[in-house]
């Protein structure tokens, strides 16, 4: 086009996650998966598909794979430093593993320091989701701390030298069955990401000093308008793990059921419109839109009281999925993630 104005809105593409069968063959364009099975380790060398594997499944059946596939294809991966990444032009997939063993306060501040250096050099300035999968996250560290408290701690200062609240988003901080600590961010270069907060809960990063020294760095949900086409849009929400809290206090301790009614309640209260519409977001969800969650249990004897119960709450194309590993709080004993997509016209927006 010769006109001079410059579209910047053309065939940008979108990522898909799925949940897919272990060892089975990889969704076309997947820029990089997460594997839910038995021993942390991460994919290695030039080309590789960006891949960690936490240890999370109870045997080879329970093992899944989270995929997240693109539209377009993915350019040649990378490493640096401690970080292994994978990009398509619009997103970029970055994961790295924490050695059990290290110093979780360094560490953490560390690897997300690299986190932020490698999205700014990369382009992909727009941090939409992170996942935190911490072995032994409850033991109690060399400092008197537990090893969560301590990972918590360097994360924070990590984030207040990046921009502090305002770029902090949705994310999931959940124990494993081994040890050692495995991450995952996800980033945009052009979709415009809101990070939202629930009107059930204080905002993570505002817990008081009874949770440890630092409070936890990430937001209740990231909105995330993909930049798709001129007149088309299509915006996503990606719900951190989300838990039997009030205010910034557990509710229900011991009982199962009453903390998994009160969680789903808060993911319910969190995605509706008139909680979005908080944040200039136009549309809101319902539990029934869910793609995609995973319920994370502590005690696994819990784990066939959930379906039922989750069931009435989301939709038939829902694809859920359970897990029997810690939860960051003693007394909690279930903690929930989802996704939600959704497609719309622009001229809807106002
Ligand atoms: C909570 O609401 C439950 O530290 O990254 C949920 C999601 C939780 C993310 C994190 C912690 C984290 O506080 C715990």
């Amino acid at each position: 086009m010769s006109d001079g104005v410059s579209t910047e809105t053309k065939a940008i593409s979108l990522l898909h996650p799925r949940f897919v069968a272990a060892r089975k063959r990889l969704p076309t364009n997947t820029l990089g998966c997460i594997e839910f099975g038995d021993c942390l380790s991460v994919s290695k060398g030039p080309g590789a598909i960006p891949h960690l594997t936490v240890p999370m499944a109870r045997s080879n059946q329970e093992s899944f794979v989270e995929s997240w596939s693109s539209t377009a294809p993915r350019k040649e991966g990378g490493t640096r430093g401690d970080l292994i990444y994978s990009e398509d032009g619009e997103y970029l997939f970055i994961t790295t593993i924490i050695a059990e063993g290290d110093d979780y306060d360094k560490a953490a501040e560390s690897r997300y320091r690299q986190i932020f250096e490698l999205i700014a050099d990369l382009g992909y300035s727009r941090l939409f989701r992170i996942w935190n999968y911490i072995g032994n996250m409850l033991d109690t560290a060399p400092s008197g701390l537990q090893f969560y408290q301590e990972f918590v701690k360097g994360r924070e200062r990590a984030f207040a030298n990046y921009g502090g609240t305002k770029l902090m988003p949705a994310a999931t901080g959940i124990g494993t069955r081994g040890s050692g600590i495995g991450l995952v961010a996800l980033a945009s270069r052009t979709g415009v990401p809101t990070h939202v907060e629930n009107p059930r809960q204080t905002p993570a990063y505002e817990y008081p000093e009874q949770y440890g020294p630092k409070a936890p760095s990430f937001a209740r949900a990231t909105v995330l308008n993909h930049n798709t086409a001129s007149e088309s849009y299509t915006q996503s929400l990606y719900v951190s793990g989300t838990s039997s809290i009030l205010g910034h206090e557990s509710v229900y301790c011991g009982d199962f059921n009453a903390q998994l009614t009160t969680t789903l309640e808060n993911l319910a209260a969190l995605v509706d419109g008139k909680n979005l519409a908080r944040f200039k977001v136009h549309k809101g969800f319902d539990l029934t839109d869910a793609s995609l969650m995973k319920v994370y249990v502590k005690r696994s004897t819990d784990i066939t009281k959930a379906y039922e119960t989750v069931r009435k709450y989301v939709g038939k194309q829902t694809d859920v999925r359970y897990l029997n590993v810690d939860v960051c709080r003693k007394e909690l004993l279930v903690e929930i993630e989802a996704v939600f997509p959704s497609v719309s016209r622009l001229k809807e927006i106002k």
